[in-house]
């Protein structure tokens, strides 16, 4: 018989730590946060604002795939944010984002990594790994420039039978202990916007990424956007944030297109 979850305490928005500059609203349901951000700021909502919900109905992945958490399970939210920085570094801001969420988690979960670009696993250091956490980073163009919605959905709370995938995981099914998600979301949005400052030093920060890119060494499958997969080794991560791949036909630099970690045999 399935379990289940003790009653889930709702976020707490006057306990939360609120970066400078930065506002954050809590809504109950809200179908995609990445969404209701981005029609926000063509409205003309300023950067700094975070939308925080309880449930997302209607989460979107990478490629109009979906991303399904239950209500109160987990940190579903969205940044709004104008990086200042030239055009070549704005490709960096998934990564960046992937590795400040790494960096708030890493206390409790010392088996962080991330998977190129931007998926933050468990336990991925031989074998494929477990999602924890899903970033989704938007361009969005506004009378003013154009913005960044960085979305990220961490899975908190969640049991084994809430998770929608296999390969899947949650911050207290890892560590064996609830999660106060209030002093967690927090913790993520202090990362985010201390780190933020890498992105005027892109060789600081690929150096950094590096360190904890778990795909750097790894044969990987890559699903190429025109439906072709190409397998080699992944060998660095470039100026641009690109992965390189070492393949017996030579080498691919993959800006945008899927990886997936080969299973070592
Ligand atoms: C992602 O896409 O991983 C990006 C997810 C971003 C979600 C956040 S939540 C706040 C903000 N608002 C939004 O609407 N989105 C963002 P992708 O790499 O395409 O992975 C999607 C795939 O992950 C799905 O096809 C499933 O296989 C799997 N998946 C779905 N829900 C999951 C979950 N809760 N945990 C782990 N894997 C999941």
């Amino acid at each position: 018989m399935t379990q289940s979850p003790a009653p889930r305490p709702p976020l707490d928005p006057e306990r939360l730590a609120v970066p400078v500059g930065w506002r954050v609203e809590v809504q109950e349901e809200t179908p995609s946060t990445n969404a209701a951000v981005a029609e926000r700021a063509r409205a003309g909502d300023e950067p700094g604002l975070v939308l925080v919900t309880e449930h997302q109905t209607s989460g979107r992945g990478r490629l109009d795939r979906a991303w399904e958490t239950p209500a109160r399970s987990s940190l579903t939210f969205s940044v709004l944010l104008r990086p200042d920085v030239p055009a070549t570094s704005w490709p960096w801001l998934p990564l960046l984002t992937g590795y400040a969420v790494q960096a708030a988690l890493a206390d409790r979960l010392p088996d962080i990594a991330l998977k190129w670009p931007n998926d933050v696993l468990v336990d991925a250091a031989e074998g494929v790994g477990r999602k924890v956490c899903g970033i989704l980073v938007e361009r969005v163009e506004t009378p003013e420039g154009p913005v960044a919605v960085v979305g990220i959905g961490i899975n908190v709370d969640q049991t084994l039978d809430e998770l929608p995938v296999a390969l899947a995981t949650s911050v207290s099914l890892e560590t064996g202990e609830p999660v106060e998600r209030t002093g967690l979301l927090g913790q993520v949005l202090g990362s985010l916007h201390g780190l933020q400052g890498l992105l005027d030093d892109v060789e600081s920060l690929r150096r950094a990424y590096a360190d904890v890119c778990v795909t750097l060494g790894r044969t990987v499958d890559v699903h190429l956007p025109a439906g072709d997969v190409r397998r080699g080794e992944a060998l660095d991560i470039d100026a641009t944030g690109a992965l390189v791949v070492g393949t017996d036909d030579g080498t691919l630099t993959v800006a945008a297109g899927d990886v997936v970690h080969v299973r070592p045999a």
